[in-house]
């Protein structure tokens, strides 16, 4: 198969679905055919990026490094999935300047927070409220939501969708846009 390879990069809260999305997606490619790679923020920093803090300057260079690992597997016509809070919105830029135009589709998981610390799968939430986490992204510290994305998958209270139904919205998206 002659794949195009792109980058899929999912923003949104911890506890958004961002993980959920992008395995969802990754087997639904994969059931097609496709050939795909899944980065994901939390598992990369037990590795990679195991050095990094969750400071402005460190989620900087942990976007940066998982950037620039995305596009190699680009490059080599894979369909790479990064899944990151990814809250700055220069940071996410950066990355999608080291791609050629059109490859980077950027994926806002909009789940209010409201939904996503009820969710609080790990009780990360909780520890943050406590005071126990310092700089938890949309306690204490920012997001910023793209103002220019290429998807917006939304998520209401009481109201968000299945994760096939979130994947299928990205693969329509790959469709009409020749990536797959
Ligand atoms: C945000 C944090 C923090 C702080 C630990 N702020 O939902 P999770 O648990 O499983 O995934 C989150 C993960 C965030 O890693 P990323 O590499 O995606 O972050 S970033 O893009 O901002 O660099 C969360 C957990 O780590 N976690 N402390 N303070 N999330």
């Amino acid at each position: 198969m002659n794949q195009k390879g792109c980058v899929v990069w999912i923003t949104g809260l911890s506890g958004s679905g961002k993980s959920t999305l992008a395995c969802a997606l990754s087997r639904e490619l994969h059931s097609r055919g496709h050939l795909t790679y899944v980065l994901d923020g939390d598992n990369l920093r037990h590795g990679l990026n195991r050095d990094l803090s969750f400071k402005a300057e460190d989620r900087a260079e942990n976007i940066r490094r998982v950037g620039e690992v995305a596009k190699l597997f680009a490059d080599a016509g894979l369909i790479c999935i990064a899944s990151l809070i990814s809250p700055y919105r220069s940071d996410r830029s950066a990355c999608r300047n080291l791609l050629p135009k059109s490859s980077f589709i950027e994926v806002f998981l909009n789940a209010p927070i409201e939904v996503c610390e009820a969710r609080d799968p790990k009780g990360l939430y909780k520890l943050a409220r406590a005071g126990k986490i310092k700089g938890f992204t949309g306690i204490d510290d920012p997001y910023e939501p793209p103002s220019d994305c290429e998807i917006v998958i939304q998520c209401k209270i009481g109201d968000c969708p299945s994760p096939k139904s979130m994947a299928d919205q990205v693969v329509s998206y790959l469709e009409v846009n020749g990536f797959l």
